[in-house]
Order: C-alpha cells, then sequence, then structure tokens
C-alpha cells in the first residue's frame, strides 16, 4: 500500500461539481463480532448480546433465526432457543475494538470522524486525487455499485470514487488482517450518501454510488426518519405534513416547507431528500468528557448510592487510565423520580479535583487507593448537595463523568514539555476517542443506537456545566485559549493535525500571545444545576509558603508533587533558576521557554 503512506493533507482541493470522496465503514454486528473475535468458538453459534432484559446486537448466524437487535431475551429465546447470550454491560472491550479500528483508518492519514462505536467516516478525497493522478486512468471499481452509470460525469467523480472503493477495500482488508472485524463500506461523494448505501450488501461487503443516482436511491426510503440528521421532532412536524417518505419531501417545494420550518432548515430538507449534503468531515479527537452512568429501577438508600458510584468510579478511572488525560473537574449527576408526578428529571454538580490525585506511569494516569478515596469522599459530598437526605429520595440513575482535563499541549512554549516525556508531535496526530464522539452539525448520531443500560457518555449526551469553574484548568486560565481552542486536543482543529512539529510550535505561540481571551468550555443547557467547588478533600495542595511574590499560588498549588518540590528548589538556589527570584518586571526578560512563566500573576 504505497500510497497510503502519503499524506492526505495539503493537497489542493479539487474544484468540480461533486469534489468529495467520503467512505463510511460500519463494523457488522459489532458487540457480538467483539465477542467472537475474543472467542473464535463462538462464531458457529447463535450469538446474543444482552443488556438488562434485551438483545441489543446479535452475530447474523443469530439473524438467520429472526433475532433482531434490540429484541426482548424472553421473544429472541422462543425464536432461537438455542440462542446462546453473553452479557453486554461491560463495554470496555467494545470501546477498546472501537477506538482501535479508529487508530488503524488513521493509517491513511485522512479525516476519520468517529460515529458512535462502530462507524467512522472517512475524507479520501486528497488521497483519491493523488492516485489519480500517479495512476493514470484504468481504475476499476471494487465492491458493488448501487446501479450502473449511464454515462460519464464531466466532474470526473466516477473515476475518483472507483478509487475511493479501492481505498475502501484496502481499508477493510486491514481491520480485518490486523483486528479480525469484517466490515460494510458505503463510497460516495458525500456523507448522507455514503452512509446510508453503506448497508445495501451486508454483511462484510461494500457499495459505491454515483452521485447521478443520488435523488432515486434517497426516494427508496420509506421514512424521511430515516435521514440520519432527521430526528424524531422533525419526522412528526413533516408528518403533520403529510410528508412521509422521502419521495413526498422531494415533491414539497421549499416554500412550502419554509411556512414550517426556518429558512436554512427547508433549503437543509430539501437538499437531503436529493441525496445532498456539503457537512465535512470532522478529524474525531478526545471527548470533551469522560462518563457512565447506570441506570435501574428505583434506588432510595444512600449505601446503595454509593456502592454504584464506587462501581462507576472503578470503571471510570479505567477509561481515564486508557484515555491519558489528567482530570481536573468531576460532575455528578442524578436522575430523580418524584413519585407524586410520576415524572423523573436530572441534576448534576461538579466539583473540581486537584491533578495531583493522579501520578503518571508511562504516560498513564493512576490513582492510588487513598486517592480513590477522596474521590468518593467528593462524590457522596455532591450526592449530600443534590439530595435532601431529611426526606425519602428515589433515584433511576447515577452518573458520574470527568468534565475537563488538563491540557497536553505540544512545541517548544508548551508547558507540557516540563510535564510529560511521552508528548510528541505524532501524539496529536494519533488521537484516539475512548468515548462515542459527539455528532457532527449534521446529526448522523439520530440514526446510531444508544446503550440501553450502563452507558458510555459521548460529548453529545454530556450535559456540560452551566456555570463557568471559579478555578478553571490551571495551565488553560494561564494560557487563556479563545473560544474555538480549547484546553485537549480534542478540540484542535482539522487544520492544525495537519501541522507538521514546527507550525506546531508557531501554533502554540499564537496561542501564548492571546492571553486577553478566556477558555469558556461549552455552551451550556438551562436545566443542570451546577456548582463548582474547590473541593479541599481531594485538594492535595501543596504549600506555598516559599514561593517568590510573582508566583500565582493557585497555580502552583495545581502541579504535581514532583514538580511542586523542583520549583521550590530551584527557588532555594536561584543560580539554578533562569529567572531572578524577585522582581516580576524582570519576567519580561526571561526566556521564552522557562516553566516560570506560567506562575506569574497576570
Ligand atoms: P449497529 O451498528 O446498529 O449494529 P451492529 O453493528 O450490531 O449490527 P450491523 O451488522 O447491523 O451493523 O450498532 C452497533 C452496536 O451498538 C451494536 O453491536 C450493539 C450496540 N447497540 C446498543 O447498545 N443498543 C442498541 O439499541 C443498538 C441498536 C445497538
Ligand atoms: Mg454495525
Amino acid at each position: 500500500m504505497e500510497s497510503s503512506s502519503s499524506s492526505c493533507y495539503n493537497h489542493s482541493s479539487v474544484s468540480s461539481d461533486h469534489p468529495k470522496s467520503i467512505i463510511h465503514i460500519d463494523v457488522d454486528c459489532f458487540y457480538a463480532q467483539v465477542e467472537m473475535v475474543r472467542k473464535p468458538e463462538l462464531r458457529s453459534l447463535p450469538l446474543g448480546i444482552q443488556q438488562k432484559n434485551i438483545v441489543v446486537t446479535s452475530n447474523y448466524e443469530a439473524r438467520k433465526y429472526g433475532i433482531k437487535k434490540c429484541m426482548l431475551v424472553t421473544d429472541a429465546l422462543k425464536v432461537c432457543p438455542s440462542l446462546k447470550l453473553l452479557n453486554g454491560e461491560d463495554l470496555h472491550n467494545y470501546r477498546t475494538a472501537s477506538n482501535n479500528i479508529f487508530a488503524a483508518l488513521l493509517h491513511w492519514k485522512c479525516p476519520v470522524e468517529k460515529l458512535g462505536m462502530d462507524e467512522n467516516f472517512i475524507d479520501v478525497t486528497n488521497l483519491v486525487e493523488e492516485r489519480v493522478k500517479n495512476g493514470g486512468d484504468g481504475f476499476s471499481l471494487v465492491g458493488h455499485v448501487y446501479s450502473e452509470p449511464m454515462s460519464e460525469c464531466i466532474c470526473g467523480c466516477h473515476t475518483r470514487l472507483k478509487v475511493a472503493s479501492q481505498i475502501a477495500s484496502e481499508m477493510r482488508k486491514k481491520l480485518f488482517d490486523e483486528l479480525g472485524f469484517t466490515t460494510c463500506a458505503g463510497i460516495a461523494h458525500n456523507k448522507l450518501l455514503a452512509k446510508l448505501i453503506c448497508p445495501l450488501h451486508k454483511p462484510n461487503d461494500q457499495t459505491t454510488i454515483y452521485p447521478e443516482h443520488g435523488a432515486s436511491f434517497m426516494s427508496t426510503l420509506q421514512s424521511v426518519r430515516a435521514i440520519p440528521s432527521i430526528g424524531s421532532k422533525t419526522t412528526e412536524a413533516l408528518i403533520s405534513q403529510k410528508i412521509v417518505t422521502v419521495s413526498d419531501l422531494q415533491q414539497v417545494s421549499v416554500d412550502v416547507l419554509k411556512k414550517h420550518f426556518s429558512s436554512d432548515m427547508a433549503v437543509r430538507l430539501k437538499n437531503l431528500s436529493l441525496g445532498e449534503d456539503n457537512t465535512p468531515v470532522k478529524q474525531t479527537g478526545k471527548p470533551q468528557s469522560i462518563g457512565l452512568e447506570d441506570s435501574f429501577k428505583t434506588v432510595s438508600v444512600k449505601s446503595e448510592v454509593e456502592e454504584r458510584f464506587a462501581t462507576l468510579l472503578q470503571r471510570l478511572l479505567v477509561l481515564v487510565r486508557e484515555d491519558g488525560r489528567i482530570p481536573v473537574s468531576l460532575r455528578v449527576t442524578l436522575r430523580k423520580k418524584d413519585v407524586k408526578r410520576l415524572c423523573s428529571h436530572r441534576e448534576s454538580r461538579q466539583c473540581q479535583v486537584s491533578p495531583s490525585i493522579f501520578t503518571i506511569n508511562n504516560g498513564t494516569p493512576t490513582v492510588t487507593e487513598v486517592g480513590q478515596q477522596k474521590l468518593m469522599t467528593s462524590i457522596m459530598r455532591l450526592f449530600n448537595k443534590l439530595i435532601d437526605l431529611s426526606k425519602p429520595f428515589h433515584l433511576t440513575l447515577v452518573g458520574l463523568a470527568f468534565t475537563k482535563f488538563q491540557e497536553r499541549m505540544t512545541g517548544r512554549g508548551s508547558i507540557v514539555n516540563y510535564l510529560m516525556n511521552d508528548i510528541s508531535v505524532q501524539s496529536v496526530l494519533n488521537i484516539t476517542n475512548d468515548c462515542d464522539t459527539s455528532a457532527s452539525s449534521m446529526d448522523y448520531s439520530a440514526a446510531s443506537p444508544s446503550s440501553s443500560t450502563t452507558t458510555d457518555l459521548s460529548d453529545a449526551e454530556v450535559e456540560p456545566s452551566p456555570k463557568k469553574p471559579k478555578k478553571v484548568n490551571w495551565i488553560a486560565k494561564k494560557r487563556c485559549l479563545s473560544k474555538g481552542e480549547v484546553a485537549s486536543p480534542s478540540k484542535l482543529r482539522v487544520s492544525e493535525l495537519r501541522l507538521n512539529s514546527r507550525e506546531l510550535e508557531k501554533v502554540s505561540e499564537l496561542r501564548l500571545n492571546s492571553r486577553d481571551r478566556s477558555l469558556t468550555p461549552r455552551a451550556s443547557p438551562a436545566k443542570e444545576i451546577s456548582d463548582t467547588d474547590t473541593m479541599k478533600d481531594v485538594s492535595d495542595a501543596g504549600n506555598c509558603d516559599d514561593c517568590p511574590s510573582y508566583v500565582d499560588k493557585e497555580v502552583f498549588n495545581a502541579l504535581p508533587d514532583e514538580m511542586q518540590q523542583e520549583l521550590k528548589a530551584m527557588w532555594k538556589n536561584p543560580s539554578n533558576s533562569e529567572l531572578p527570584r524577585s522582581s516580576p518586571r524582570n519576567m519580561n526578560k526571561a526566556k521564552p521557554n522557562t516553566i516560570l512563566k506560567y506562575f506569574v500573576h497576570k
């Protein structure tokens, strides 16, 4: 795969009517396949994956008996008494497999957008262009084609999509050879058609659709709900206007749609119905938060709540280890049942977590038992704030999430160089995502599954804090990133991912210069009650009595112990320091690459 090593980035964009080549890859019977890859003897059996009383998926052997996704276990056993059931409530292995698949797809150096656990979009436009340039015109299509073209499209998209079909086949081969997963792929000039055409030949196959067949293919979809970005509310609104099928939508004029939807929405709905979509493939980064939830019938006893939180915390710390970032904020969520009003609602509160509670071993954040107890104390303190224990309570869900992380920036001007040994420019390119990721502006997740029980929270699902924290991530505070430039690699934009190391350094420096802009986490929903405390019990705050006056103690206290010690030693013996001990004014003359610049009050 020689040309796969050449980058998709840094190419001039192709200009034509159907310039893009997009691949959508969906893993076959994902959870079941993860189990079968782990235990190949399961392959020959009808296998169902059970969460509570539901079969969330099954292998294709079981599907022969009529087992369907989300069937009740009792019904599934009726149609297939020999069905082998495995519990799929612990998502750890599925998440790991999902991350491995995403990482394997980065090999082609094209933007990869993860959607849910088992789907990915890959924008191979530039790689295709490169292959077309190098390879003449003798390209043949791999896999199925939705419909043979009547004539060549003048923009050359047929050749490009053929090449894309070859790349899709290479990708699927790699996923099978290296990870053991069979997949389906859809190849089209946009995300909408790539996703919708993908399952046409299931399992383990691929289908290409040419732009000229977009509208006719869309007209075969029975419900407007089948269009990924059309959710239940839009579907209801359309149905109320007697627009039920995609074909109905195709026939309605934009002017009529404008009477019921915003102008933009009306145009978008019309375009979608015709198979037109220009949503970009957005490179997936790390999630903005990592969380887990446990739902149940009712819990009304504090000790049981504590047990459930302890279990969630254990699982959450595994996710944090896999993620590699150090959390600085913790959120507790409860779903309270109002027995009188027969309804339930969610409430959350959050507090800061001292980064010193985590120690980094070989790039992996770990927590000692004492640290875990401190986290549990914080969790139960938040719980006590959310629940009035003098009255009975009824919970149907508890959730835990780490919602902010220490920044891990690369580049000469980055404090990361002082904190971590394992950061490199490659690590920015090699980002993986431990949770389901948020839907893009086009809500493709509308058609994606959601787990019924223990839930991995995606960014989309997690409710962000409505308030700005009193004490934000210390590095971010000092670095003052702008709204769009958030503290973790998750928000590095694709353009930044394309940068080589020198360019990355420039980005770091640019950010250092934009000091007057504040770090704003995410838009905030009105409902959530949240609170950000500086929880002393989780804060192993160092003693900064000896610090020079120009040092921001808050920042100092947030540093890992080792670094605090190192700095103190440096201040004791100023001859080792790159900075003079006393005068803040002299800070301006400090070498750009010194850690001390981060501690100076602004
Ligand atoms: P899907 O891609 O919808 O299904 P699948 O991969 O099992 O099967 P297919 O071959 O048709 O693609 O969902 C991916 C995984 O998500 C699935 O393996 C199990 C999980 N899931 C849930 O947890 N809840 C659900 O309601 C559904 C539909 C799936
Ligand atoms: Mg799938």
